[in-house]
This record gives structure tokens, C-alpha cells and sequence, in this order.
């Protein structure tokens, strides 16, 4: 048996390799429409994926990083650009197939496992997958990443091995920006680094305090569940580290029917799960080597595992880092938690962690956090919010489920007065057409995040309620005349404080 103990489904070698965006089938035998039910909000066969879509009008995580501490990584051209100098930090050489210990180069010498001439395993082109659920993202096909912006730092561990503790512990501390024995600095510290990587055992002190390390220097860690459980076993993710190492970000796996899948690890009250992420039918960058990388074999994979799972939401946390550079860890982790989706099945609540991951109601609620005292960040990164006011107090919201007690840092804030995740309104609406008396003026309704599900108009004359002018469209009158005229337009969704926003007036002659 091979020894590699990567978080993916390997098992699951049978899995689908497509070409974007062809449909394909799921267990039960309905089709999906999309093949990218994980990323976006429109799908029709799933509302449980991530809803990154409506989480790019205000975002798309340009001037985050995220560190993929992976086997190795290729370009594709879906990541072209995306890919900053990264490091190789597999000592074994043997392991890691390029001839030497540490170097600048991470590229993937293919993991694939040969006996006796015959090739018993493929190279899996792990990182490679791992990096495009994060950051993919093309203008002229559909397989994108949840934080097509932001820029991945290839680190790279484990190669044909399972990855050794020390260099693990060594590509979290370079990934933060921290010193590493003889290493250059790493000029471009990761806001979140992601660990697709399960391996049974206790957390190593060695690997806990380079996680601790990282964290203090504002850089979160999001780990894989681990795909243990089955029938036979049922592994909690304890099991596994970095999973059951403190300060972790501990994601489960869900699929498009809003449950846990049937292999990923579950949380327990010592160590409990955090949030859980698309982890079946997973589409991301793939190349068509078989042993070695193809040049030009850029492709697409549908797969499956907690390793999938983990980059959704190192990618939704570069989306929130984006708009407000100075939050702590702990300040991301409770806007992820507060915002999850409900699972279908409740009891997944208190094994799967708080809920399915949701881009556009975690960057809302980042948002409407309130700025921290300047004392306690560094000026040069902050980044004003946009037109977003804090929130008043306001009635608890349904869906939304406590975070787990996951182990917080010593400077954590009580969680006592979340504000309640408010809309964010990225374009005003406007009332447009010929601003003269008996012509009629239509009303848009500007770009909110997220979608809402309701509108309602309210035209307004010098600022003061029309009556009975409550639809889309106004026509004019006489009163109207040399007086200012603009549309208010109010916007609701389950879980939502229903928002306002009021477009330009307009002189009507
Ligand atoms: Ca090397
Ligand atoms: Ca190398």
C-alpha cells in the first residue's frame, strides 16, 4: 500500500475527468446543470454550495494570498499570473524527485508509484487541484475558484511521501513570513494558508507551535477534516493532524444535497469541526500526465475529499481579507461561522461544525464588523470599508448558528454582540429615462450582495414619499414639475436586516 495519506479521495482514482463545463451525473442519477455547483449561487440543483458569485460584485480577493502548502504545483491556464515564488520544502530527496533537499523550485515532479515497471498509481496533481479551487479563474470558460483575485504561494511538502512534520512546520512559518533557518524571507506573508493534508497521529508540539506562530503574525491556518470515515471506521478528526491541532481552521466535507459526505471525518466535543465545504464533485485545474506533467495538458477534474473542502474556504477568507485587511483570525473565523449555511440534515450541526461555508453573507458580515482601535493595527494596511455603516441592534437572525467552541487565541474578543449580517450595496440604484413631466422614469435596482430576494420601490419628490408610486416605474405628473425626483428602493432576505438605498435625484422640468 502506498504511504501517501493526502486528505483527497484517492481511492476515488475512478473519478471523472471532463471538460468544463460538460454536465455529469451524480450518485442517484439526476444531472447537474452546471458542473461548478460548488462555487456558484445559480445552480439550480443545489443551493448549498458557496455562492461566490455574489460575493465577486464586491470582491474577488485581489491583494490576498493564500499559501497552498501541497506535493507540488503546475501552471494551468486558469492560474496564469496567480502563482507568486513559492518554495520546496521537501528535505528528502528521493521524495521529492527534483534530485535535492530544499530549493526555490516547487514545481510537482508527479507522485505517481510504479512496481515492478507497471504503474500501480498516477500522479495525482493534488496542489495543482487544490490551487484552482482557490484562485482559478478565466474569463472565457466557467471552471473558476472561489477567490479568482486573490494569488497562491506554492509551498511545497510531501511530494511521493507522506510530508515530514519538520517540513510541514517549515512551509507554515515561511508561508507567514517568518524566519526559517537559512532561507530567504518570504516577501509576500499569506493571509490564510491552506493544508489539504491528513496524517494519522497526535499534533506534533513542533507543528502546533508553528501553527500558533502563524496565527500571531495574522495568518489563518485551514486544515482538512480527513476522509477516514466509512462504514467500517468511523474516525473522528481527532484522528488526524493538522486536524486536531489547536488554532486550526477544521473543515468537513459536504455535497450538493446540503449533508456531510459519507468520508469526512467528523467533529467531537474535544476536538469539534469548524464549517464544512463542497467536498464531492469538486471540478478544478488537473493536467493530463499520467506520471509526468503534460506541457499544454491542461484539463479539468471532478473530484472528491475534505482536500477539496479545505481551499473553499481558505478561498472565502482571502474574499473577506480583501475588503478589511486588518481583521484578526478570530475576527474571519466568527464571520465564516456566524453565516454558514444550515445543513439539511441538523444533526450534521453538531459533527459537521456550524454550517456550510457562505461567501457573500461572510464578507457581508466582515464588513459590517466594527473597526478595530488603531492601536491594535498597523496603519499602513488598512483598508476603509465601503459604504457600509455599522449595524444597530437588531432582532437575532434565524439561520444562524452559534460557532463552535474551537480553541481561541489568547487576545479573542468576547462573540456576545455579533451584529447581524447586513447587505452590502455596491451600486446605487438609479431612476433613469426623460426627466420632463408626462414622461416615464424607470427604476433599476442597483447591485446588492447578496441577491436579495425581495424589492420595493418608493419614489420620492424633494425627498418626501409619493404616494401610491411603489413600482418599478413612475410616470411624471404636473406636480412634479422644477421639483427633485429619485427612487428609494428597500431590499429583504431571510436572516438579512432589510436595507435601503435611495438613488440620485433628478430635476423634472
Ligand atoms: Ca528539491
Ligand atoms: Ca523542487
Amino acid at each position: 500500500m502506498h504511504a501517501l495519506k493526502w486528505a483527497a479521495a484517492l481511492t476515488s482514482a475512478a473519478v471523472l475527468a471532463f471538460a468544463a463545463p460538460a454536465p455529469f451525473s451524480r450518485a442517484d442519477s439526476t444531472t447537474f446543470t452546471s458542473s461548478q455547483w460548488n462555487i456558484g449561487s445559480t445552480n439550480p440543483d443545489s443551493g448549498y454550495g458557496v455562492h461566490a458569485d455574489q460575493a465577486w460584485t464586491i470582491t474577488a480577493g485581489a491583494g490576498s494570498i493564500v499559501g497552498v502548502i501541497d506535493i507540488g504545483f503546475l501552471d494551468h491556464a486558469d492560474l496564469t499570473g496567480k502563482l507568486l515564488p513559492g518554495y520546496d520544502f521537501i528535505t528528502d530527496a528521493s521524495a521529492a524527485r527534483d534530485g535535492d533537499g530544499r530549493d526555490q523550485n516547487p514545481h510537482d515532479e508527479g507522485n505517481y508509484y510504479s512496481l515492478d515497471g507497471t504503474l500501480v498509481q498516477a500522479s495525482s496533481w493534488h496542489g495543482l487541484h487544490v490551487s484552482g479551487t482557490v484562485a482559478a479563474g478565466r474569463s472565457d470558460v466557467s471552471t473558476v475558484g472561489v477567490a479568482p483575485g486573490s494569488k497562491i504561494l506554492p509551498l511545497r511538502v510531501g511530494g511521493t511521501a507522506a510530508p515530514a512534520d519538520a517540513d510541514m512546520a517549515a512551509a507554515i512559518r515561511w508561508g507567514a513570513g517568518l524566519p526559517v533557518d537559512d532561507l530567504p524571507v518570504n516577501p509576500n506573508q499569506a493571509d490564510v494558508l491552506n493544508l489539504s493534508i491528513a496524517k494519522i497521529g497526535a499534533c506534533p508540539e513542533s507543528l502546533q507551535a508553528a501553527i500558533d506562530a502563524a496565527v500571531a503574525e495574522g495568518t489563518a491556518v485551514v486544515v482538512a477534516a480527513g476522509n477516514t470515515w466509512n462504514s467500517e471506521t468511523v474516525d473522528p478528526v481527532s484522528v488526524n493532524y493538522p486536524a486536531n491541532c489547536h488554532n486550526v481552521v477544521r473543515v468537513t466535507a459536504s455535497d450538493y444535497t446540503g449533508n456531510l459526505t459519507t468520508f469526512s471525518n467528523r467533529g467531537t466535543e474535544a476536538v469539534p469541526a469548524t464549517i464544512a465545504a463542497p467536498g464531492a464533485h469538486v471540478s478544478s485545474t488537473w493536467n493530463t500526465g499520467q506520471t509526468l506533467p503534460v506541457a499544454g495538458g491542461d484539463t479539468y477534474l471532478a473530484w472528491g475529499g475534505t482536500s477539496m473542502s479545505s481551499p473553499h474556504v481558505a478561498g472565502v477568507l482571502a474574499l473577506l481579507r480583501a475588503m478589511r485587511p486588518e481583521l484578526s483570525v478570530d475576527q474571519l473565523v466568527t464571520s465564516i461561522t456566524a453565516t454558514a449555511t444550515p445543513f439539511a440534515a441538523p444533526t450534521a450541526t453538531a459533527v459537521g461544525g456550524a454550517g456550510i461555508i457562505n461567501a457573500p453573507a461572510a464578507l457581508a458580515h466582515a464588513l459590517s464588523l466594527p473597526t478595530a482601535t488603531p492601536s491594535a493595527m498597523p496603519s499602513s494596511s488598512v483598508t476603509p470599508s465601503p459604504s457600509v455603516t455599522p449595524t444597530p441592534s437588531i432582532a437575532p437572525t434565524p439561520s444562524t448558528t452559534p460557532p463552535p467552541s474551537t480553541t481561541p487565541p489568547p487576545t479573542q474578543a468576547p462573540r456576545t454582540s455579533l451584529p447581524v449580517p447586513r447587505f452590502i450595496n455596491a451600486a446605487a440604484p438609479k431612476a433613469s429615462g426623460t426627466y420632463r413631466v408626462g414622461r416615464k422614469l424607470k427604476a433599476s435596482k442597483g447591485t446588492w450582495a447578496p441577491t436579495p430576494t425581495s424589492y420595493s420601490y418608493q419614489w420620492l419628490r424633494n425627498g418626501k414619499k409619493i404616494k401610491g408610486a411603489t413600482k418599478a416605474t413612475y410616470k411624471l405628473t404636473r406636480s412634479d414639475r422644477y421639483k427633485k425626483v429619485s427612487v428609494k428602493i428597500t431590499v429583504r432576505r431571510v436572516g438579512y436586516t432589510s436595507t435601503s438605498a435611495t438613488s440620485k435625484s433628478h430635476r423634472i422640468r
